[in-house]
């Protein structure tokens, strides 16, 4: 028998995961929806079935809140393999749910999916049924996540960010307290190497602003100034200003005006708003601890991952220049901190690996400013990290050793985009 192509591996790791209606990121680790994996994970999946690719997205916007907001984590099964569980969030959701949010790529994954369909009816019909729920999340982030209308919103916790133990969150961890967070017992350590994965420290902390947030009901209008941690990223929210402006032009092609127009203003005041995150010296954008008003000094993946959205052009070509430079000080591209950085740890999960998710929305953003040869390099890169190293979570980007956990879905879910 011929050996299984890339492709082939790809889409296996895709149905291996594949829960009916929703999928895993890895069978064991993580055992339930979650949000942004899902939503990358079906542009995967449209190359091989577009009905069950819409499938994906609307099995998470099922679970959507009455305010809008669509939560990081669904907890379809019970599960004893992970933690925290839904007797931790106490959410009171029909079906559990965490309470909090994850990075909106839905609106970006959406209108990719609608352009890219080969069934048209499928995909306006589905597409005109997602639109005002993606459009209802979107005013969620504005109405709770801005209250004073800067145009950026906050992260509350590092979950939110998808990029949990990034170095971007250390400063503004440390105003966290710990106290009173009691025992518990973590089940990530038992399935990944603990060297890969965050620290208790940063657990204790984690798990003190979920306890924070409970206590207040997970009532979002009061968690903002409630929350001692308020993180403007720039990978969030050049994520939500992508999201915006696609689905405005979603709108437009399905003719919905009015949720055009919010869509592109809001994309629009963004996009003007993060040029306040731009660091010159370092050559990309950077957090800013909202609750002090300072930018954090930390090169991270989050300033980078700015070029998904339509930024200036000389910004775009400013990152490029960043990930050629740090593509020099590693093997693998494009790792999630810069190696120059003392704090920069190569196999620790978002402090240093490679992530196939990130390099896929870099290569996209650069590759929308004419950096073409800079993103062939991230996708080669990519494409090589798998025929090393398999569909892991993520990778040392010194020595491309997989890391975290195996047959990741949206691992896959990018390789079966890279090649199609
Ligand atoms: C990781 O985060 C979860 C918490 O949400 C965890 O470590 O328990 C992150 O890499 C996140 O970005 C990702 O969505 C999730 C599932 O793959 O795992």
């Amino acid at each position: 028998m011929a050996p299984q192509t890339a492709y082939d591996r790809a889409v296996n790791v895709l149905k291996q995961n594949d829960r009916g209606t929703y999928t895993v990121p890895t069978k064991g680790l993580y055992p339930f929806q979650w949000n942004w994996d899902s939503c990358l994970t079906a542009l995967g999946q449209r190359h091989v079935d577009e009905a069950r690719a819409w499938t994906e997205i609307e099995t998470l916007f099922a679970h959507q809140w009455e305010d809008g907001m669509v939560p990081h984590i669904v907890f379809h099964e019970v599960s004893d393999q992970y933690f925290p569980g839904p007797e931790v969030w106490r959410t009171n959701r029909p079906t559990p749910t965490s309470g909090m949010t994850q990075p909106p790529v839905a609106g970006f994954a959406a209108k990719r999916i609608f352009d890219g369909a080969k069934d048209r009816v499928l995909a306006e019909e589905r597409a005109r049924r997602l639109l005002p729920k993606i459009n209802a999340w979107h005013k969620w982030f504005f109405a709770n996540r801005d209250p004073h209308g800067e145009g950026l919103v906050a992260i509350l916790h590092p979950w939110e960010s998808g990029r949990d133990n990034s170095i971007d969150w250390d400063a503004a961890l440390e105003r966290v307290p710990t106290e009173g967070v009691g025992e518990y017992s973590r089940r990530d350590t038992q399935h990944a190497d603990p060297a890969h994965r965050p620290t208790k420290t940063q657990y204790d902390r984690y798990l003190w602003l979920v306890q924070r947030f409970r206590s207040l009901n997970w009532d979002n209008s009061r968690l903002h100034d409630a929350s001692p941690f308020q993180v403007v990223d720039p990978g969030f929210n050049a994520i939500l200003i992508r999201s915006c402006a696609d689905l405005a032009a979603m709108a437009d092609a399905l003719d919905e005006p009015g949720i055009a127009a919010d869509n592109r203003a809001w994309a629009n005041k963004g996009l003007a708003a993060m040029e306040g995150l731009w660091s010159e010296p370092h050559g990309q954008y950077l957090c800013r601890d909202r609750t002090i008003n300072t930018l954090i000094d930390s090169a991270s993946i989050g300033g980078i991952l700015a070029t998904f959205a339509a930024i200036p052009s000389g910004r775009a070509h400013a990152i490029a220049r960043t990930v050629e430079r740090l593509s020099q000080s590693v093997q693998f591209s494009v790792p999630s901190h810069d190696p120059a950085d003392r704090r920069f740890d190569a196999p620790r999960y978002w402090r240093g690996p490679v992530w196939l998710v990130t390099n896929y929305m870099i290569a996209d953003g650069l590759a929308a400013a004419g950096e073409n040869a800079v993103a062939k390099l991230i996708i080669d890169s990519s494409l090589e990290l798998i025929e090393k190293s398999g569909f892991a979570e993520y990778y040392d980007p010194i020595s491309g050793t997989p890391c975290g956990g195996g047959h990741f879905t949206w691992t896959a879910a990018m390789v079966v985009e890279f090649l199609s």
